[in-house]
């Protein structure tokens, strides 16, 4: 993860820190020395827009300033970087803590997990529960994915793995029963979390979202994850705006960080997104998803 993104970085902070070391930086000498950065952010994924605003928010910060002669110009540069970015990367920070506030909800709290096809939905639902039950949380994990042959199979299994009540329906049965399912048996049961998977469906199938605006309608979810895979790059933030017109969006996990090698595509979906990212998911097994927080993914650019 990032790692084609920390060379490119540690390279442009080489170049600008050579400059300023002798001298304050023009306008122009800041321009000629991003135009070689900017091609390598563009071809290690970075959207456009986003190389845009990295560039006016460096520029704000090193053009024409000198800096003290005891101090290290590689230094001064890469904390200049490390704070630009940071600002980006905060816009996806969820002001809070999903565990404690589950633990201080009603109970059950309920989560729907939505997103297009295959984009690790039902897998992070799996991590998910590993994570409550790592945190004293009780749960039970429901397919209301009754369209995909196979879906409910997937999360059965993931159930049986991680020791959690599996609710499902059958093929083609309506998966706002099942979702509701789910619900009574967890009221029922005391269950401290409901975790509702729901079927692939691309943003523009009218009949699929009627469908997830059906389950939703009728459990009530807490929450509502949409589920976006680190490597769809700009789509991502179609995909983002459809579901939240749609259904409503209140928090995003972005899988497969670990996928994108490059970097750029997780960075431009996590700086565009406009909606709190609350974990990354980094690989394939229960323990692979990460709390989103700027600081860590900047030290793994810049350590
Ligand atoms: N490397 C990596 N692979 C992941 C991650 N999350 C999910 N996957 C893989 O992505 C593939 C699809 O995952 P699923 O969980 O089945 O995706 P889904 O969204 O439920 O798919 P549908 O139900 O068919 O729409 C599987 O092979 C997962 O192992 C991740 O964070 N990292
Ligand atoms: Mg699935």
């Amino acid at each position: 993860m990032f790692r084609r993104l920390k060379q490119v970085f540690s390279e442009a902070i080489g170049k600008f820190a050579e400059t300023l070391s002798t001298k304050e930086l023009s306008h122009r000498e800041f321009e000629e020395i991003f135009q070689e950065f900017e091609l390598s952010l563009l071809e290690a994924d970075v959207a456009y827009d986003i190389v845009q605003l990295v560039r006016k928010s460096l520029a704000d910060e090193i053009v024409g300033k000198r800096i003290s002669r005891f101090s290290d110009p590689a230094e001064y540069v890469r904390s200049v970087f490390f704070k630009s970015l940071k600002e980006l990367l905060d816009r996806g920070v969820y002001r809070g803590d999903i565990i404690a506030e589950i633990k201080s909800a009603p109970k059950p709290y309920v989560i729907v997990f939505m997103g297009v096809n295959g984009v690790g939905k039902t897998t992070t639902i799996a991590k998910f529960a590993y994570l409550l039950r790592s945190n004293g949380l009780n749960s039970v994990v429901v397919a209301s994915d009754t369209f995909r042959a196979g879906a409910q199979e997937q999360l059965e299994l993931h159930s049986k793995r991680l020791g959690v009540t599996f609710i499902g329906g059958k093929y083609r049965s309506d998966p706002a029963a099942v979702a509701k399912d789910g619900v009574i048996h967890a009221v029922r049961n005391n269950v401290d979390v409901v975790l509702v998977d729901t079927a692939g469906r691309m943003h523009t199938d009218v009949d699929l979202m009627n469908e997830v605006k059906k389950v939703v309608r009728v459990v009530r979810p807490n929450m509502k994850i949409l589920i976006l895979d680190a490597l769809t790059g700009n789509d991502a933030v179609n995909q983002v705006t459809w579901f939240d017109g749609q259904v409503g969006v209140d928090a995003v996990i972005l899988t497969k960080a670990d996928a994108d090698v490059k970097g750029g595509s997780a960075l431009s979906i996590i700086m565009s997104l406009g909606k709190p990212i609350l974990y990354l998911g980094v690989g394939q097994r229960y323990e692979d998803l990460m709390p989103y927080n700027s600081e860590v993914l900047l030290r793994r650019m810049f350590d």
